[in-house]
Formats: structure tokens, C-alpha cells, sequence
């Protein structure tokens, strides 16, 4: 596994954000249409959905669509949100436009409208007859395709460093040590406003993912009090029902209006709901409600922590907590363009993609998600040329030679299908020998230099590239050194 340059991650993390990551993601389809928040979720519950109009940077952004050309990208880009942060600047690249989740939020997902209307968990039956309900597969598979399920634990995890939170924890994430916050769990306000945050930040990719299904990631209304209060599939288990200590504290996080006063920022009240142990020693109204159902053997348990996040009751749990923190912010008259807010989801959206890039740098992503952070050579210097004049017939799609060039395709993948690969229809030649342009056939043919090179073999195919192209729909001089020199470099691969 390629480990982050710890160099470049400690000292973004000395800069105390992770903001400026992801400025260079680049994505040449153009901006991608931004999903509007629908107001609230079927069900009346505004929760996050209200937290989270105005934050995320889900405003088309009025100028879209009229300036989307050359040049343009930053001011179709980070329309809203982002600005908080200032991570639009440094033009890089060309005509191609930057797409940053965190910044522009993410796109719907195309399987949003195969999903069941009205949206229906799946079920999941135990051995023993146990019913567990879990995220329908669709979302199951969009989280998976971002190891979310994996950077959420080790979001959780990487502040349990110091030594706190549960035993069993796998704490390998740890040995990183720029991905350690300095607010460990339970510590403090801050790490309450953070968990809040995170939460919060999840919520609003999803909605933005499958907007058509929003209600699948809503809370509780309110704290679920009685067996009525939850899905038909968990009222058997609802047992005896809460203990008092639980019942008094549903109670005053329900009258939060009237107990600001306890909580004097958002973060205790964080910090209450997440770490607020009761007297005799059992957990937190968040520990509570994520044990109450638990399912052992589900492949969704909510008391696994490695794969709570695709339980259905996780986001009605989490959503309901989402709840009473909205009503304490506009009981405090705290907006949702509050700069504050804007950055610190910004914040907890970039440290959970680079974690999930820890955890798999290989990252595959669906062919409609967003593409990776990426820098390096190829990426910066090579790739804005295949852009402009091969990708047309070396899409990722359905590339000429089977050989992609460009398009909704990350750097790293097309650098995969180049080095050390034999060519398609270039005899002997491999598409890039590190260290040796005049053997790499690709620089060959871009160069028109392969009908002299001595191709051997049936397949020989010489011709320059773009085929018959004019000069203006050539590889410049320019652009050819800068091929030329990454492979003389090795041809390294893309750095996240
Ligand atoms: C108009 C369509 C078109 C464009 C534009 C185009 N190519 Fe091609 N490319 C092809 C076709 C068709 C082939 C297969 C025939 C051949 O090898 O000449 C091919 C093959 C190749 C191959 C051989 C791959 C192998 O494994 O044998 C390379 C290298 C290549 N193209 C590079 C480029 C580069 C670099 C650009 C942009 C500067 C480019 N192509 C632009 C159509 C195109
Ligand atoms: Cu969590």
C-alpha cells in the first residue's frame, strides 16, 4: 500500500486545515450539474437537509452554463460553499474543469432513480430470525466505491490515538501520524463540534448522491421513545424500552431550546450527545442508540464500527442527533452561511477522502463519481494535451488500440494502461519504457517518429497521431518535451 508523503500531509495539517488538498482534481467533462438540496426530506424532517442548504456549495451557481469554455473554471466552479475555504485558486489547467466533492459536492448518482419509490431499506435476516435493515445496495455499493464504510472507522479510530475510546479499536491508522487530530475523542468541545460536523458531512454527500431518496438518510423526527417510533422490523426488539437516565436526557435534548444554557457551545453539546457517559457507567445517549439493535451477524451491524455507516438505523440515529443540533444553532441564531460551519465540512470532507486514500490509494471510482485528487508530472504537464487532441478517440469509453487517454478517467489508470504494456499495433514496442522515449511507442506515434523507428510484426500500424491531423490538432513542441521528460524520468505514476 502507497502511504501518503507524510511531508506533504504534515505540512497541510501544520496549516491546521486540509483545505487546500483537492485544488488540482481535474475533470474534463465539464462542470458537472450540482444538485440542489430539496428543501426537506419526505417525513418532515429538515434536520441536516436544512443545516445544509447554503453550505456545501450545492447552488448552481447563476453564471453556469454561459462562461463554461476555456479558462472558465473557477468561475463556474466553487459557486457557494467552497469560497469559505478560498480553495478555488491557481489555474492549471486549460479547458479542463476541477470537480472537488468537497467543494462542489457530489453528483447524483445514476442508480438514485433505479432505487424502490418510496424508498425501502433491505432486509437482512439472522440466523436466529433476527431482522436487520440495511442501506439499499445501490447506496451500499456508492459508499463502497469511496471506502466510506473504512474511513469512517478510521475517522473514528485515528481519534482514539492517544489512547482513549473503545478497546479493539484498530488503531494501525495511527502510525500516520499528520492524520492524527490534536483533539483526541471525548477530549474536548472541538472534538464534539468535529463529530457533529463529520456526521453532518456525510448526510449531505448522500442527499446529494441520491436526491430522489433523500428520506433514506433522514432521522428520527424526535427521539424514538416507544417501539411505535421505529421500523416494523425492530419493534420486537425494542424490548423494555430506555432507562430513565437515557429517558431524562432524549428529554432535555428534545427541550433544547430551553436548556441552551447547559451547552455553552455547539461543540459541548457534541461532546454530550457523543461522549456523555451515564451515571452507572453505561454509554452516551449516541452509544445507546446505536446499541440498542444491534444485529451481530449483520453484515451492517450498528455495533460494528467498520460497517455501521450502511445500517438504516444509523441515519435515522445520526439524523436525529443532526436534528437537535440544528435546533440549537437557530435557537442561537446561528445561520447556515455561518463561514465557521462552511469551512469545518469542508474540513471533515477532506479528511475523510484522505483517509479513504490511505486506506485504498487505488481507489476505484464509478464511472459518474468524481475523480481522484491527483498531481505529478503526467498529471499536470502530459495529461492536459491528451485532453485537448486524443481523448476524442482515446476516451475511457471505448479507446482506439484499447488504449485509454482521457475522459472520466483518473491519471493514475491511464498511466497503468501505459507503462510497460505491450502496444496494440506497434510490433515489438511497448507503449512507454521508463527512462526511454525513442523506444516508447506512444511518443512515437505522437511524435511522427514511428514510421522510422523498425516496428516488426504483423501488426505495425506507423501512422502518425491524431491520424491525418491538421497542425493545430497536433501534440506542440512544447507538449511533446513535456512527454518526452516524464518518461526520460522514469514515467512516474500520479501522487494523490
Ligand atoms: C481521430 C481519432 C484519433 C485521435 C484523435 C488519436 N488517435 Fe491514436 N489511434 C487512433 C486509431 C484508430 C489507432 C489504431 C491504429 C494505429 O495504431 O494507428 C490509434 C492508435 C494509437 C496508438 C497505438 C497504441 C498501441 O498500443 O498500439 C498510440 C500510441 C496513439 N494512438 C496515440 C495517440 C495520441 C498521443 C493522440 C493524441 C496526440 C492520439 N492517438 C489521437 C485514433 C486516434
Ligand atoms: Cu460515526
Amino acid at each position: 500500500m502507497r502511504i501518503w508523503k507524510s511531508g506533504v500531509l504534515g505540512a497541510l495539517t501544520a496549516l491546521g486545515s486540509f483545505a487546500s488538498l483537492g485544488a488540482c482534481s481535474t475533470d474534463t467533462l465539464g462542470p458537472e450539474p450540482m444538485v440542489p438540496m430539496a428543501g426537506t426530506a419526505s417525513g418532515g424532517v429538515p434536520a441536516a437537509t436544512a443545516g445544509a442548504s447554503g453550505v456545501a456549495g450545492n447552488q448552481p451557481s447563476s453564471g453556469s452554463g454561459a462562461t463554461a469554455t476555456a479558462g472558465s473554471s473557477a468561475s463556474t466552479g466553487g459557486a457557494s460553499g467552497g469560497s469559505a475555504s478560498g480553495g478555488g485558486g491557481g489555474g492549471s489547467g486549460g479547458d479542463s474543469t476541477r470537480h472537488d466533492h468537497c467543494e462542489h459536492g457530489e453528483s447524483a448518482d445514476p442508480r438514485d432513480p433505479s432505487l424502490a419509490t418510496p424508498s425501502r431499506p433491505d432486509v437482512f435476516t439472522a440466523t436466529n430470525g433476527d431482522v436487520d435493515l440495511a442501506l439499499p445496495k445501490a447506496v451500499l455499493d456508492w459508499m463502497d466505491e469511496r471506502v466510506w464504510k473504512q474511513s469512517h472507522d478510521a475517522w473514528h479510530n485515528v481519534r482514539r490515538c492517544g489512547g482513549g475510546g473503545l478497546p479493539g479499536a484498530d488503531t494501525s491508522v495511527c502510525k500516520n501520524k499528520e492524520f492524527v487530530p490534536e483533539n483526541q475523542e471525548c477530549e474536548n468541545a472541538e472534538d464534539g463540534y468535529e463529530f457533529l460536523v463529520m456526521h453532518r458531512h456525510m448526510m449531505i454527500a448522500l442527499r446529494q448522491a441520491f436526491p430522489q431518496h433523500q428520506e433514506l438518510f433522514a432521522g428520527f423526527p424526535t427521539f424514538p421513545y416507544e417501539a411505535k417510533d421505529v421500523p416494523t422490523q425492530w419493534q420486537s426488539r425494542f424490548g423494555t424500552g430506555w432507562t430513565q437516565q437515557i429517558l431524562d436526557t432524549a428529554k432535555k435534548l428534545e427541550a433544547i431550546e430551553d436548556n441552551l444554557a447547559e451547552f455553552p457551545t455547539e461543540g459541548d453539546l457534541g461532546k454530550f450527545i457523543q461522549c456523555s457517559t451515564m451515571s452507572n457507567g453505561a454509554s452516551s445517549i449516541h452509544g445507546a442508540l446505536h446499541f440498542k439493535w444491534v444485529v451481530n451477524d449483520s453484515p451492517n451491524s450498528l455495533g460494528k464500527q467498520p460497517v455501521n455507516i450502511g445500517n438504516f438505523m444509523f441515519w435515522k440515529l445520526h439524523g436525529w442527533i443532526d436534528t437537535i443540533w440544528q435546533r440549537y444553532r437557530v435557537a442561537k441564531g446561528l445561520t447556515d452561511s455561518e463561514p465557521k460551519l462552511a469551512e469545518a465540512l469542508l474540513d471533515q470532507c477532506r479528511e475523510m477522502h484522505q483517509l479513504g486514500r490511505l486506506i485504498d490509494p487505488d481507489l476505484v471510482q464509478d464511472p459518474g463519481g468524481p475523480l481522484p485528487v491527483e498531481h505529478g508530472a503526467f498529471h499536470e504537464t502530459v495529461r492536459p494535451a491528451f485532453e485537448r487532441i486524443c481523448a476524442g478517440c482515446h476516451s475511457e469509453s471505448s479507446p482506439e488500440a484499447k488504449m485509454p487517454l482521457g475522459g472520466h478517467i483518473s491519471s493514475a489508470d491511464i498511466v497503468k494502461s501505459l507503462v510497460n504494456v505491450p502496444s496494440f499495433s506497434g510490433g515489438q514496442f511497448q507503449r512507454v519504457v521508463p527512462g526511454q522515449p525513442s523506444q516508447s511507442w506512444l511518443y512515437l506515434k505522437a511524435a511522427n517518429m514511428a514510421a522510422s523507428a523498425g516496428c516488426t510484426g504483423a501488426m505495425c500500424r506507423t501512422q502518425a497521431m491524431p491520424p491525418g491531423a491538421t497542425a493545430d490538432r497536433t501534440m506542440t513542441a512544447n507538449e511533446l518535451a513535456a512527454l518526452s521528460k516524464w518518461i526520460s524520468d522514469g514515467a512516474p505514476a500520479p501522487t494523490p
